[in-house]
């Protein structure tokens, strides 16, 4: 494409950002989320008299749901248990990052792998001589989720914003994007939630239930503007961007993450497939591809606990690079 049909495209791009933002329902507590991410924003960024920020990372995880109705009962939703991004919070916080942990309301939690399904239920027990305790088989899970998870909120290092549609997320990753430019390269973004690709825009959506028994439902869904070209170019253009590609076919798996790398100027794609996402990844830069496997025969390995580890070495590099690039200016 030459350079006059990139402009077009450009703004054509622009144009459905814009016409899904104006079009989108406004975020019910953006007065909140605004309060809990400039506090979070200050306390991370560098003090008088101290050299740098922390690094911060924006980890989004679960999957967001597209409403068929203004007054939702029916909703297309995207896979994602939410696991992945849950576990690499817990591995980015163990290697001195902040975290702003972007996440579908009711998927996993950082801290809670060990907790069964129903917590509340399982893991606590009522007599009328000592109140409620912990029950035994649960009482290690319980210290390490409240006192790991509760030490990182007080601290200033976890920041917790659940999102349920498509709507939430993207207003609230935009409202995330900007908040960190003021720490430049110390900010990363680790985009692990599953996205709709597809959406009822909000004017043209039913208002109330759609009937039933008048036929087979004809519905007309329209693609999501591409967002991760406006996070990399123009919400957040000094941080390290790393996206995800699941397929369900191995075969063209490293072909779509390349081409995604390109078309979206990621600094990093990771590859999944979905059987085999809790073994191994690729992570596929501009110059690399690292094939990242746990090890099955140690236990308690995760595949998350070696991303986060090379992800850890890559973004150093880079910020270390733009302070350079900044000092030579
Ligand atoms: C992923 O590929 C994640 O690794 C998984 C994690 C969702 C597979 P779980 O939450 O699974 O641990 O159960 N996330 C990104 C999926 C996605 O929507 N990617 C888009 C695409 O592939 C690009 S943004 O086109």
């Amino acid at each position: 494409m030459d350079a006059n049909g990139q402009q077009k495209a450009q703004e054509a791009l622009d144009a459905e950002i814009k016409s899904f933002f104006d079009s989108a329902p406004p975020l019910r507590n953006i007065e909140d989320i605004s309060k809990d991410l400039r506090n979070f924003v200050e306390m991370n960024s560098p003090q008088a008299g101290t050299e740098s920020a922390r690094k911060v990372v924006c980890v989004t995880s679960g999957g967001t749901t597209v409403p068929l109705e203004q007054r939702c009962v029916r909703y297309i939703d995207n896979f994602s248990s939410g696991h992945r991004g849950a576990a690499s919070t817990e591995y980015f916080l163990k290697a001195g990052y902040s975290v702003i942990f972007l996440y579908r309301k009711g998927t996993c939690q950082p801290y809670c792998n060990l907790l069964p399904e129903d917590p509340f239920l399982e893991c606590f027990e009522f007599t009328e001589e000592s109140g409620i305790q912990v029950r035994q088989p649960y009482s290690e899970a319980v210290k390490k989720a409240i006192s790991e998870h509760h030490a990182a909120i007080a601290d200033g290092r976890l920041l917790k914003l659940p999102f349920t549609t498509i709507f939430d997320y993207l207003q609230m990753l935009h409202m995330v994007a900007i908040s960190l430019r003021s720490i430049g390269p110390h900010a990363l973004f680790y985009l692990a939630a599953a996205v709709s690709d597809f959406y009822v825009p909000w004017e043209s959506m039913a208002e109330h239930k759609i009937q039933s028994g008048l036929g087979p439902l004809d519905m007309r869904l329209v693609q999501v503007p591409k967002m991760l070209s406006g996070l990399r170019s123009e919400w957040a253009p000094t941080a390290y961007c790393i996206s995800f590609k699941l397929e369900t076919d191995v075969k063209i798996l490293l072909e779509k993450a390349n081409a995604a790398l390109k078309k979206y100027k990621m600094h990093m794609v990771i590859a999944n497939e979905l059987l085999t996402r809790k073994e191994e990844v690729t992570l596929v830069t501009g110059n690399e591809k690292i094939h990242v496997r746990r090890d099955p025969e140690l236990v308690g390995d995760e595949v998350e606990k070696h991303i986060v580890k090379h992800i850890v070495e890559k973004h150093s590099a880079y910020v270390d690079n733009s302070d350079h690039k900044v000092s030579r200016a």
